[in-house]
């Protein structure tokens, strides 16, 4: 296995097909998807676009889909739910299918659809994606951050240095980026709310009252979910 961090989706290699692709966006897309299938959503499509999202959710029965729309952190008029996974709780989201645009997360999700296999992780879910990677064992994985309007961040290294730092006896670094994300989390681990209060992202969301979604963001491994692309959406 040979793991390669890209910090934004405009950085990965073009015409380039790996056998597994992460998308990672701590702050907080990755961290709600995986949190609405835990609590029993049915499926999650994303959009970069709005009103592709209107469209094609157009068809699926109103009472079963759930249409999350956010920009700049804040919900976006007219959706049902913006980003903040304490929304999508067992009694909001279970059975329902979720159509979901936001300002970098599904960005990077549609960027990477074309990998072999595309799975959304988070921290919340790292051993979910950790346990996926040892018994499949890809070749080549590429670990993807979302960023924010297309400059790095912090908390998406500090994720995809995890995956790393968990896999050193067993898979490669391919790039610098995936030495220095390792290096990262090493140097923060069992502190990791800290920084991502330290983040540029940390800080648009605490402006926007979001201490707890940092706070919940920053766990590590407390659900079992393994947010897998299918024809379907994640599941
Ligand atoms: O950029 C994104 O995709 C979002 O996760 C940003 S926010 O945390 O909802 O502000």
């Amino acid at each position: 296995m040979k793991i390669f961090v890209y910090h934004t989706p405009e950085l990965v290699p073009a015409e380039v097909i790996p056998d597994c692709a992460i998308a990672v966006d701590i702050l907080r897309a990755t961290t709600t998807i995986a949190t609405a299938l835990a609590a029993g959503a049915e499926g999650v499509q994303v959009f970069s676009d709005l009103d592709e999202l209107l469209r094609v959710s157009e068809a699926h029965p109103p009472e079963l889909r759930i249409r999350v729309g956010e920009r700049g952190g804040k919900t976006v008029e007219g959706f049902d739910l913006g980003n903040s996974p304490f929304d999508f709780t067992p009694e909001v989201v279970k059975g329902k299918r979720i159509f979901m645009s936001t300002t970098n997360g599904t960005r990077s999700l549609q960027k990477v659809q074309n990998a072999k296999s595309v799975l959304a992780c988070a921290m919340i879910n790292l051993g979910s994606v950790l346990s996926y990677l040892r018994e499949t064992k890809p070749e080549t994985v590429w670990i993807v951050g979302s960023g924010w309007e297309g400059s790095y961040s912090l908390e998406d290294t500090t994720c995809a240095g995890a995956i790393v730092a968990n896999l050193e006896n067993e898979a490669d670094c391919g790039n610098d980026e995936a030495v220095a994300a390792a290096t990262l989390y090493k140097a923060w681990k069992g502190e990791v709310e800290e920084l991502f209060y330290q983040a540029s992202h940390g800080k648009r969301l605490l402006n926007l009252n979001g201490a707890e979604d940092i706070a919940y963001c920053a766990k590590i491994d407390v659900v079992k979910v393994l947010p897998k692309q299918s024809s379907a959406g994640l599941l």
